[in-house]
């Protein structure tokens, strides 16, 4: 099939060498903000802050007439209505959430899709039913493989019209940890975050986290919709590639001193500081933080916060005694896995799960300015 050139100028591609970013880009850019980098500084990221990504349209679902059909596969149904949810035994998971293609504009050449830099991450209290409590008011097919789950919003993505849909194979579905959720930080799912209720799959990269929830259906096979083929790591067009899941680990400095408007670089006064930031992973607990302060040069292991559970960002802090002149802050997490962030991003043809870092330029001088 070719497609009409509107979509084929749209198919995923990479950027030649110097190309700068297209109008498409600047108008998803537009659309789907990331999370100020000062907002680091709260352990749950405030509504309104926390990154955001829609593929399509935010959908209109009307909270009335809004439904839940859940299909166990073996003829059973249970279709619920917002206050039939609400009524359920509810649960708080508090849970960090970066997008796959979180740094993609940063590598090179660069993916050509949505350009974060590094901001496409956020924390929150996510609240409602475990979707394990749903899948046990139905019965399920014996022969169940995974759990598909769709969403109210809808469009075209390389050509292949769809509604949002992914899937999770039943026994992550099943973990208790895994929430319908209608509330984050204790207020309705505001609607950018999939009111009136979103899948929460606690440690897994964004796209898992299904918003605009409508059907919840168990399989007999792998599902194979668009966004199981398009969130693939892959090398070149004709790679297979594997499948993107959990979260590598990454960590994130707090832009210390004030900015720069244009620039967003770094003034800060000369003297001692306290260089502060939170590191997350999907795959195990954050053990360890390291600081740079001189571009990667050199690197001192920072103090960690305390632990804010299995699935949420970790607080880091480190002395430095600021000396006048120009720096590069850097920062790299590792996990209890063994996992450590790479110096240099991995590179993939849709930029996902690239855990690198992003330098922040600092500008040490001798007096504060008015
Ligand atoms: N229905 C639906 N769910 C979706 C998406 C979408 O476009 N439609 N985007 C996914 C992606 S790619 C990400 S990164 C997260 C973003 O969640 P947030 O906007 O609440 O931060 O939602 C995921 N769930
Ligand atoms: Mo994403």
């Amino acid at each position: 099939m070719s497609l009409p050139t509107w979509q084929d100028r749209a198919a995923a591609r990479v950027a030649e060498p110097g190309e700068g970013i297209s109008r498409d880009e600047l108008a998803l850019a537009a659309r789907n903000h990331a999370m100020p980098a000062e907002a680091l500084r709260w352990d749950v990221t405030p509504v309104g802050l926390h990154y955001v990504l829609v593929h399509y349209d935010i959908p209109a679902v009307d909270a009335a007439t809004w439904r839940l059909r859940v299909d166990g596969g073996a003829g059973s149904v249970v279709d619920l209505s917002l206050a039939d949810l609400e009524a359920m035994p509810r649960s708080t998971e508090r849970v960090t959430l970066e997008c796959a293609g979180n740094g993609r504009a940063l590598l090179e050449p660069r993916p050509v899709s949505q350009p974060w830099l590094t901001g496409a991450v956020g924390t929150a209290d996510w609240t409602g039913v475990r979707l394990v409590d749903l899948l046990d008011r139905v019965d399920l097919r014996p022969d169940a493989v995974d759990v598909v789950f769709r969403g109210a919003d809808h469009g075209t993505e390389r050509g292949e019209e769809q509604d949002y849909a992914r899937a999770l194979p039943l026994d992550e579905a099943r973990r208790p940890d895994v929430l319908v959720a209608t509330e984050m930080n204790g207020v309705p799912l505001p609607v950018q975050h999939g009111f009136p209720a979103r899948l929460v799959v606690p440690g897994w990269y964004g796209m898992a986290h299904v918003k605009w929830l409508t059907g919840i259906e168990v399989l007999d096979h792998t599902f194979d919709g668009f966004q199981h083929r398009a969130y693939r790591l892959r090398q070149h067009a004709d790679d297979q590639g594997v499948p993107v899941t959990r979260m590598l680990p990454r960590a994130l400095i707090q832009p210390p001193g004030y900015p720069d408007f244009m620039t967003r670089e770094r003034n800060l006064p000369a003297g001692p500081v306290r260089l502060t930031g939170r590191a997350w992973s999907g795959r195990g607990e954050v053990t360890r933080v390291e600081v740079s302060t001189d571009d990667g040069t050199t690197w001192r292991e920072a103090e960690l916060g305390p632990s804010a559970g299995p699935h949420a960002w970790r607080s880091f802090g480190i002395d430095w005694d600021a000396a006048p002149g120009d720096h590069r802050l850097r920062a790299r997490a590792g996990d209890d896995t063994g996992a450590v962030q790479p110096l240099e991003p991995a590179w993939s043809r849709g930029g996902f799960a690239n855990n690198g870092d992003d330098a922040v330029p600092v500008h040490v001088h001798l007096m504060p300015r008015g």
